[in-house]
């Protein structure tokens, strides 16, 4: 938990009488991030705050809140090694500006990877791709992998990196989808294709009603198969071999191939391969 939201700050605020300062701050940084009102109230009523200060605090401040606009993207200025995710420090590997593509590491712990596959085993089923002339699902024969989605939210994990990847690419909560957790068996791949909706497929506008475009995707590598199975984006030759913990960004400001996104899952050769992908929209995925 943030020290700015602990109820023993001495600082006064002047706009909300008995709030500090930092408690304003850190609202607006939770709510920035996407954090829910009431997840809020519930945090700060266990760190000691008055209920009263704690709601009156939540009153009114959505002004302060900065409208989402541009793309994700990592804090990168004064290049870091490391970028603080609340709970968390996660490793900055590779970055390049066009197409942007960043690859970090240890976004999750070792543990954390094995309880999030432990979770989406049971709920296993073959992969389905959006289908663009309805806008509905199909069973895709570019894509022989098993998956999954996890409702935003649904557990404390999924929660907790949910937050970590809105502090991550400073994009809120809301728009992301929710989680899909794949697994690919020896043989399986995932042909290179993009993750926007093509603007001209007649489903397209169906999709869009949700959330609009995506606008960027995380790719978070869950183990390590023994062969094959990297992430690939063919116009740039760059080839991301899975390492746990680790996760490849992508984004792109247009739904076009101009931004030279294309990308693949390269055929697993021997073990397996397991992901967690979050695609991100351009506004709230509700
Ligand atoms: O598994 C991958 O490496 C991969 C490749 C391409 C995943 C996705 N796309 C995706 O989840 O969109
Ligand atoms: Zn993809």
């Amino acid at each position: 938990m943030s020290q700015s939201m602990t109820s023993s700050s001495s600082a006064q605020g002047q706009a909300v009488a008995g709030a500090s300062p930092q408690l304003l701050q850190w609202i607006d940084e939770q709510r920035r991030i996407g954090v829910l009102d009431a997840t809020m109230l519930t945090a700060m009523t266990a760190a000691g705050w008055n209920e009263a200060v704690a709601r009156e605090a939540l009153q009114g401040p959505a002004q302060r809140a900065a409208p989402t606009s541009g793309l994700p993207e990592p804090d990168l200025a004064g290049e870091p090694g490391m970028i603080d995710v609340g709970d968390r420090q996660v490793r900055v590997l590779m970055s390049m500006k066009a197409p942007r593509v960043v690859l970090f590491g240890q976004i999750l712990s070792d543990a954390e990877c094995a309880a999030l596959i432990d979770a989406a085993k049971p709920r296993l089923s073959r992969s389905l791709t959006v289908e663009t002339t309805s806008g509905g699902e199909e069973i895709n024969a570019d894509r022989t992998s098993d998956g999954m989605f996890f409702q935003r939210g649904e557990l404390p994990l999924v929660q907790q990196l949910e937050e970590r990847i809105a502090r991550l690419l400073n994009w809120p909560i809301e728009n992301g989808e929710g989680l899909q957790v794949l697994r690919y068996g020896p043989g399986a791949e995932y042909k290179p294709h993009h993750d926007y909706f093509a603007p001209d497929e007649p489903g397209t506008a169906t999709i869009l009603r949700r959330g609009g475009q995506r606008v960027g995707t995380l790719i978070i590598y869950l183990n390590e198969p023994e062969q094959g199975g990297a992430t690939i984006f063919p116009e740039s030759a760059l080839q991301v071999v899975p390492q746990r913990g680790h996760a490849v960004f992508f984004s792109y400001d247009q739904p076009d191939p101009g931004t030279r996104t294309l990308h693949g899952g390269a055929p697993v050769i021997k073990g397996e391969k397991w992901i967690a992908t979050k695609w991100l929209r351009e506004g709230r995925f509700d």
